[in-house]
């Protein structure tokens, strides 16, 4: 059989998203087929079976009329969405341990940021000053976690087995033990009502662009030692009403905000979230893909797929996620 080559298309920029660095790995992990970094002029397009990408334009993949599978290399799959022209063909995301860990670092090590009062601390530190503040108990705080999927359920039971409550808000109905889970719009009030600390792990799409806004901020918990509430995202930018946020922050609706991701990457430089008080900025980081692990993932689903079983984690486009 021809195997068809494998097209990389990899958008990224920053160290992580090095294409030559995916492109060894592919070739290590595939070493029967062709894997061709795309652009590449002398590609004729039908020889393409396989697509791998990261954050490809518009249009991009239009020209590879035989292409079998899509495996997008990350998560999110907003940018492929956004693509009119995408061919209709099986679109594959991450879902694998390596990053769901990773993810679920980045929450831990946030909610505990703001719930042990670090930001005063690193504050006290730098003016020399010896004043603790009263620290409570991780169980007199809420945390609400949007989206109960892959990233979002692991957080919230690693949040949980800290000793927080954790109550957490998706489309559909979810059972998850020890945890209130609440869904759809008539679920979101009652879930934002308890949330003192909100983790916003949604995926990017049209139901969900700007939900974080300054309406919802308004309807989080204030009653807790926390005071004002904190809101941590590392969804998509596309999530978060930027001047809401700021607005937010200025007159104490929010007592803080780590964000990972903004409507603009890389953010600009004068942008005033990089020196805002309140705000614990990460550029985009939160769970890297891991080259190693994703081709791994990638070359084990191309070979399942090829000896005629299914493929996982496909993505539902009419749900967009
Ligand atoms: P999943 O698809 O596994 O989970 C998505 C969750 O969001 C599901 O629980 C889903 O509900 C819920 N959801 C979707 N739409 C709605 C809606 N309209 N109302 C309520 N709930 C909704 O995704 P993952 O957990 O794997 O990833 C989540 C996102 O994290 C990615 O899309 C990506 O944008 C982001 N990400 C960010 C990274 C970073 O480094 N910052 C790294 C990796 C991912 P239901 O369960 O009912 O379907
Ligand atoms: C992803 C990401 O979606 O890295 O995987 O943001």
């Amino acid at each position: 059989m021809d195997k068809g080559a494998l097209a990389l298309l990899v958008n990224g920029g920053t160290e992580n998203w090095s294409s030559s660095r995916w492109q060894a790995r592919f070739e290590e992990v595939c070493p029967d087929r062709r894997v061709v970094l795309l652009p590449n002029g002398a590609l004729d397009p039908a020889e393409v079976h396989y697509a791998a990408v990261w954050k490809p334009k518009p249009g991009e993949l239009a020209a590879f009329k035989k292409l079998r599978v899509i495996f997008n290399l990350g998560a999110g799959v907003d940018a492929l969405m956004a693509d009119r022209s995408l061919p209709d063909v099986p679109l594959v995301r991450v879902a694998v341990g390596d990053l769901t860990d990773r993810m679920t670092e980045y929450v831990v090590l946030h909610v505990l940021m703001h719930h042990r009062q670090e930001p005063y601390l690193r504050e006290s530190q730098r003016a020399r000053r010896w004043a603790p503040k009263v620290q409570w108990a991780a169980g007199a705080l809420t945390v609400g976690v949007m989206g109960l999927g892959t990233l979002g359920a692991a957080s919230a039971q690693a949040l949980r087995a800290l000793g927080f409550r954790v109550v957490g808000w998706s489309r559909s109905e979810k059972q998850i033990e020890g945890i209130a889970c609440f869904h759809g719009m008539d679920g979101l009030d009652a879930f934002l009502r308890q949330s003192n600390i909100l983790v916003c792990l949604l995926p990017l799409t049209p139901q969900t662009r700007h939900i974080l806004n300054r309406d919802l901020f308004t309807r989080l918990n204030r009653d807790s030692p926390l005071r004002a509430p904190v809101i941590i995202n590392a969804g998509r930018g596309g999530l978060q009403n930027e001047p809401d946020i700021l607005r937010a922050l200025d007159d104490g609706t929010l007592g803080a905000a780590s964000l990972d991701v903004y409507e603009t990457e890389p953010l600009p430089t004068d942008s005033p979230f990089w020196s805002h008080p309140k705000v614990v900025l990460t550029p985009h980081n939160a769970a890297d893909t891991d080259a190693d692990e994703i081709s791994k993932y990638v070359a084990q689903q191309l070979a399942r797929f090829e000896a005629g079983g299914a493929l996982e984690n496909v993505v539902d486009r009419t749900r967009g996620y």
